[in-house]
């Protein structure tokens, strides 16, 4: 990891938009990725949050840990109501009921409330062209209701629906790529981040929120009961996935595909599995299928990345990680109030 991603942190406010006293199990992926969303986003925005753990954790009437204007929405239809809001606001600039202010409109779900029941829902929205950023946080199942498998579960990993026994091993489909579903609808700015990584995923953030027109955020979040993981465990985890190209951090600005943490080689895949409980029942010939599908989609990846422009790949890729850690840097000298 780059000292960028340690700096990161500091760089950011310190006011509390996702305040604590919230009732996320410790080491929660989503609760760490989700504070640090709304650093960057800072205040102007409003937000349809979705059923989930993420909303159940931090709404228990009559206390809440947003700091925002905030919607809890039904499990389908965060994109539906970020599109009405976002329509709303519209409707009052026009006749002058509110002034020129940029107000961001953001969606929040995580991975069954995206990929499955509220897929159609997203699908409209980003057809439709609204001005909005949408952020996935995927924890690869249905946590809040008691850890069922959805469509971004991945290959093998034990649900409880899902279960392994004397015929399966876990979940017998491959992950659904959010990313390449979202792309289709040729919205402006597609992106995964990973809260082990928070240079890259606040930088993300801006970018979706500076996007004309939707933006789409896939953010990888560890639950340490639903993945069999240790609550200290889950940043690492999340780095792990982003290492071994199971979860490879990249963008697609404006149909460019660019990879926003290069790997010069791969870490195996084994390292990242085994370290998890839902992934024990794994036989050696799936780890074998898991890694070679891994490999097959990080050089498919880097070939999108490359087609762009043939000179990109891990010199520019390094480069820019380069650019970043000294922009980090040079924030954290200007908070620390030193000499930039
Ligand atoms: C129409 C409907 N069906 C089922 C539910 C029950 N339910 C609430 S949250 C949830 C799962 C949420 O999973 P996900 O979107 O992945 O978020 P997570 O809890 O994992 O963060 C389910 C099944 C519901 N609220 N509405
Ligand atoms: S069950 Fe998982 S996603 Fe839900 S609050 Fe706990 S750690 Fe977070």
């Amino acid at each position: 990891m780059s000292d960028a991603n340690v700096y990161a942190v500091k760089t950011l406010t310190s006011k509390e938009y996702f305040a604590p006293g919230h009732r996320a199990c410790s080491g929660c992926g989503q609760a760490v990725a989700v504070r640090m969303v709304q650093k960057a986003l800072g205040r102007n925005i409003v937000m349809a949050s979705a059923t989930g753990c993420m909303e159940v954790v931090s709404s228990p009437f009559p206390q809440s840990s947003w700091e925002v204007p905030w919607i809890h929405v039904a499990f389908e239809n965060a994109a539906a109501v970020a599109s009405g809001i976002e329509a709303g606001l519209k409707a009052q600039r026009r006749k002058g009921k509110i002034d020129g202010r940029k107000i961001t409109v953001v969606a929040m779900a995580g991975d069954g409330g995206t990929a499955d029941i509220g897929l159609q829902a997203l699908s409209g929205a980003l057809e439709r062209g609204h001005d909005f950023l949408y952020v996935c946080y995927d924890n690869e199942a249905y946590m809040n209701t008691g850890v069922q498998r959805s469509s971004a579960t991945p290959f093998g990993a034990v649900t409880t629906t899902s279960p392994a026994g004397r015929v399966n091993s876990g979940q017998l489909t491959w992950k659904k790529n959010m990313m390449r579903i979202t792309a289709a609808h040729d919205i402006p700015y597609a992106a995964t981040a990973s809260p082990s990584h928070p240079l890259d995923l606040v930088e993300k953030v801006k970018k979706g929120m500076e996007t004309e027109g939707p933006a789409y955020l896939h953010v990888l979040s560890p639950c340490p009961p639903g993945w069999g993981i240790a609550a200290e465990d889950s940043i690492q985890l999340a780095r792990l996935a982003v290492e071994t190209g199971i979860f490879p951090l990249y963008e697609i600005d404006k149909g460019k595909h660019r990879i926003t943490m290069n790997l010069e080689k791969l870490v195996p895949v084994k390292q990242y599995l085994k370290k998890q409980g839902r992934f024990r029942r794994l036989s050696p010939e799936m780890m074998e299928e898991i890694q070679e599908r891994v490999c097959k989609e990080w050089q498919e990846l880097r070939e999108k990345a490359e087609q762009i422009d043939p000179s990109a790949g891990a010199d520019e890729a390094l480069s820019k990680e380069q650019e970043g850690e000294t922009e980090a840097a040079k924030i954290f000298r200007v908070k620390a109030g030193a000499p930039v």
